[in-house]
């Protein structure tokens, strides 16, 4: 079997997807994601010029070869818009090798090692009643796992806490939005919002939390002992983890489970982190980490030290990334949690798909391949939006983490 074709489409059904589209010879044809949100163009401008032309005419099941001959062969290794674009391809890849076996992805990884995925949604709201009804209403949608975010008294803006965090589209971020933090307002208040979902909504279902990257070492240890008396399933994105060894900090003062990783591109982003089980949960996601054929290794490699995956799963991962993310998590020995914010209608017009979700799991179903196609008629009809995530400064307008 040969490549013949290899095209890239970025649509926009309520936000900017990347979707890569791999022929074969023989009739098969396979779909990725290379969706990095805010640089969009970026992925596909060298998925056309510097990878397509590599691969036409290539056997398209030598996915291994062609995954090192992406990442070592380009020398300039690693990194978000490559790593992206190596996922393109590796997950069209496997989804035409599972095509041409006639099984679903998780078959040819080991098979199924549970009946069904436990994911977690998004509640947020700019007051604390407000985020605790929201979480009343997934857990009416029959989730058991809801990550909450809520406004902060005095700031404007805070990234999550709107009442939409499914669509990105021009008319709000042609530019970047920029938005106003602060650490000593933030503080105080996520305790107050654990305690209000805590006694409207009982311990029985997961609390999760996202801290995007904001905080200090040292107030991450604050706000994770803070809030060990309502036992969080994770707190997530505490510090940037560049570097990785301030983990041991927060790490020493609080058995809140800690959560890192969508925005690691490669295994070495973690390597510390896994190693020194710093972390509870790796993040890695399948468009981020280099597609399926890294994104176990990062698993297995996680399983060694104790720590569970819990894949990114927003929606500005196509349903394509989600789609091939739950036949790693059917597989996965260390399977914890699976990130669902969900997607519109509009959006899912374009990509049908075969999961199932039933009581807060989710199902990535039997068709052959990833069960994920694309519907290129459909996305046509949703041009490309320049769209920018926020940036972030504190109240001095210094440019912070975010
Ligand atoms: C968030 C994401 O879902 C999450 O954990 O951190 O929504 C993140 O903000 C976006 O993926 C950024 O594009
Ligand atoms: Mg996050």
């Amino acid at each position: 079997m040969k490549i013949t074709e290899i095209d890239v489409f970025v649509s926009c059904p309520g936000r900017n997807f990347v979707t890569v589209r791999v022929r074969t010879d023989e009739g098969l044809t396979g779909f990725g994601d290379a969706t990095l949100n805010g640089r969009e163009l970026a992925v596909a401008a060298y998925l056309r010029e510097h990878v397509a032309p590599c691969l036409i005419g290539r056997d398209p099941f030598r996915s291994e070869d062609i995954w090192h001959y992406l990442y070592r062969g380009a020398y300039w290794r690693r990194g978000p818009v490559t790593m992206a674009a190596i996922a393109g391809i590796d997950t069209a890849l496997w989804d035409i090798k599972a095509k041409a076996a006639g099984m679903p992805l998780y078959q040819l990884l080991g098979g199924a090692a549970r009946d069904k995925v436990l994911c977690y949604t998004h509640a947020q709201g700019r007051e604390i009643s407000e985020a605790v009804d929201a979480m009343g209403a997934r857990l009416d949608q029959g989730y058991s796992a809801v990550r909450v975010q809520v406004g902060i008294p005095g700031l404007a803006n805070v990234y999550g806490t709107g009442a939409n965090t499914v669509t990105n589209t021009a008319a709000d971020n042609a530019l970047p939005p920029e938005e106003t933090w602060s650490t000593a307002k933030y503080l105080p208040r996520i305790p107050q919002l654990f305690d209000a979902l805590r006694a409207a909504h009982g311990d029985e279902v997961h609390l999760l939390h996202d801290s995007h990257h904001r905080l200090t070492p040292i107030e991450a240890a604050r706000l994770g002992r803070d809030l060990e008396p309502y036992r969080l399933f994770w707190l997530e994105d505490m510090v940037p983890a560049e570097n990785q060894e301030g983990f041991r900090l927060i790490r020493q003062h609080t058995t809140t489970p800690l959560a890192v990783g969508e925005v690691f591109n490669t295994i070495w982003d973690a390597k510390l982190l896994i190693e020194e089980q710093l972390i509870d949960y790796i993040r890695a996601t399948c468009v981020h980490a280099g597609g399926p054929t890294a994104l176990r290794r990062i698993m297995d490699f996680a399983g060694l030290h104790h720590v569970r995956t819990g894949c990114h799963g927003a929606a500005d991962m196509s349903p394509i990334c989600l789609g091939a993310n739950l036949h790693l998590d059917l597989w996965a020995p260390n399977f914890g949690i699976q990130e669902y914010s969900g997607y519109t209608d509009e959006m899912l017009s374009v990509f049908p798909h075969a999961w199932r979700f039933a009581d807060g799991y989710l199902h990535p179903g039997d068709a052959p391949g990833h069960g994920v196609e694309f519907d290129e008629t459909e996305a046509a009809k949703h041009p490309y939006q320049r769209a920018f995530l926020p940036v972030n400064r504190l109240e001095d307008g210094t440019l912070w983490h975010w």
